[in-house]
């Protein structure tokens, strides 16, 4: 247990940066400016950080910052990609390049997705390089983390190293096609939802084939799997046998949001607040 290392995971922040560092204060991760105050922890986001909320370039610069203060103490901070972000480079990049969106090109998709207008007027090349190279899974530990609870990965790739290389060569292509086709696949959610058939066994075989043994995702806000209110919603949810774990406290929504921490798993078994009402 000595060993473990001390991992703590944040969902979808979706431009509330306010919400971002609150939470970051209240589990002693991060100053109010940035600065690194978790040690030698590891502090992993989920992606999504813009559309919806007012501020997703200041969340993307908080994060930023934040990484390489961590890096400078022996702690880690890492990103996922998520939906929401390929579609802010999407509106970037090829504004106008049709597709079979809600919008039929990608600027218009964005908006549609909730974009917010003043993250892409301040977006800079540096936000741009650093979204391109997020990386779509992540193995911490016994932990898998990816942004989607859906079984879409493996459309890229059959391991995780795969999966991750294939999304940063997209991510650096100008494939429109392939890019509509990445976006196509985020509406795909409650891939291991346990009140449908099959939902446990493909938690199961996304860990067998990835590695870990929990998923750890946001993208699907918890009330949306679990049932509970949103003013409910202040910890994880572990669902699928506890082989999964969502950590979308539907911040754009009103949640207070929260940092979760993924202690061994042997000890963060399913406690009766887990459990569906
Ligand atoms: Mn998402």
């Amino acid at each position: 247990m000595q060993d473990y290392p001390s991992l703590f995971v944040m969902g979808d922040i979706h431009g509330y940066f306010d919400v971002l560092v609150r939470q970051l204060r209240y589990a002693g991760l991060a100053t109010s400016d940035a600065r690194w105050t978790g040690g030698k922890s590891q502090l992993w986001f989920m992606g999504d950080f813009t559309d919806r909320g007012p501020d997703g370039v200041g969340v993307i610069d908080f994060v930023m910052r934040l990484q390489a203060d961590a890096a400078r103490q022996g702690g880690q901070v890492g990103a996922l990609l998520g939906n929401h972000d390929v579609a802010l480079l999407t509106a970037r990049l090829f504004p106008h390049a049709p597709t079979d969106g809600p919008g039929g090109a990608f600027y218009a998709d964005w908006r549609e997705y909730g974009g917010t207008v003043s993250d892409i007027e301040r977006l800079e090349n540096k936000h741009i390089d650093w979204l391109r190279r997020l990386p779509a899974m992540a193995l911490v530990g016994d932990r898998l983390l990816m942004h989607a609870d859906a079984p879409y990965y493996l459309y890229y790739g059959e391991t995780l190293e795969a999966v991750n290389a294939a999304i940063s060569d997209l991510m650096h292509s100008g494939e429109t096609d392939e890019w509509n086709e990445l976006l196509g696949f985020s509406g795909e959610r409650y891939a291991f939802d346990d009140r449908k058939p099959g939902g446990v066994m493909l938690a199961a075989q996304m860990l067998a084939i990835f590695g870990g043994k929990q998923i750890i995702h946001g993208h699907t806000p918890i009330p949306l799997l679990s049932g509970a209110p949103l003013e409910r919603v202040t910890r994880a949810f572990i669902y699928a046998e506890g082989l999964a774990t969502d950590v979308d406290g539907w911040i754009c929504k009103g949640g207070a949001g929260f940092v979760y921490q993924a202690l061994p798993i042997e000890s963060n078994t399913l406690a009766p607040a887990d459990a569906r009402l």
